[in-house]
């Protein structure tokens, strides 16, 4: 089977809980994730711990991407940025040194989180945080594409995007949706985990792209919903 999960935003119970619903088993299964691991929730440097965790000991099964929001923390560092401490940044830097006191393994999960690829492929998606540039080679996507609006890649025609992609269509997220929706060459899996101001409306989807349907953890609710991706 092969699953995507993306901007789970330190919603740790919500991934821990949809992985063992699901019954991901490593050792065969594929997961990608997707970036925004980070920021807004409580449990950020849990879900690092977690996902690096999963990648370091499952290296050909567990696939994670780099998000905008790794990209500030990057930023952060790299350059100085300050953008990043506005965006959750601070809350965020006070839970990596409550979860890691040791100071090299917190510097090794901030590393490791700031140092993620734009883009993966497997032999039938390219995976992605937010977009793609139509205009640039797939291994020579700019940084910007992590911030690409869902209204910009939306423009782009399924004919171009496919051309770029050889025919796989691009599981991405980035920004918040009610419902996932595939369109033939596109699907948005971002169901708003700490991201839309109402928590009723919060979800957080793990995708299998195998059956094309999704388990959907609502915080709120306080359960996990099954649901088919719908077509468009
Ligand atoms: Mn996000």
């Amino acid at each position: 089977m092969k699953y995507f999960i993306t901007d789970i935003h330190g919603d740790y119970r919500g991934l821990e809980l949809l992985l063992k619903h699901v019954n991901v088993d490593f050792s065969k299964d594929q997961l990608v994730f997707g970036g925004d691991m980070i920021n807004r929730g409580r449990e950020s440097g849990k879900v690092l711990h977690k996902i690096k965790e999963l990648a370091d000991t499952y290296p050909n099964n567990v696939i994670a991407l780099i998000g905008n929001h790794e990209e500030m923390m990057r930023d952060y560092y790299r350059i100085g940025d300050k953008l990043w401490l506005s965006h959750g940044g601070s809350d965020t830097l006070r839970d990596l040194e409550k979860t890691f006191p040791n100071e090299s393994e917190r510097n090794e999960h901030i590393e490791w989180a700031c140092n993620l690829p734009l883009v993966f492929l497997d032999d039938e998606f390219v995976y992605t945080h937010a977009g793609l540039n139509p205009y640039e080679p797939l291994d020579k996507q700019s940084r910007d594409i992590l911030w690409m609006s869902e209204t910009d890649f939306y423009s782009i025609p399924k004919e171009s995007l496919l051309s770029l992609t050889r025919g796989k269509p691009v599981i991405h997220g980035h920004t918040p949706v009610e419902r996932i929706y595939f369109d033939g060459a596109r699907m948005n899996c971002d169901l708003g985990s700490n991201t839309y101001l109402i928590e009723e409306e919060r979800g957080l989807g793990l995708v299998c792209l195998t059956d094309m349907t999704y388990s959907v953890y609502k915080p709120a609710l306080k359960k996990i919903e099954r649901r088919k991706v719908g077509r468009i």
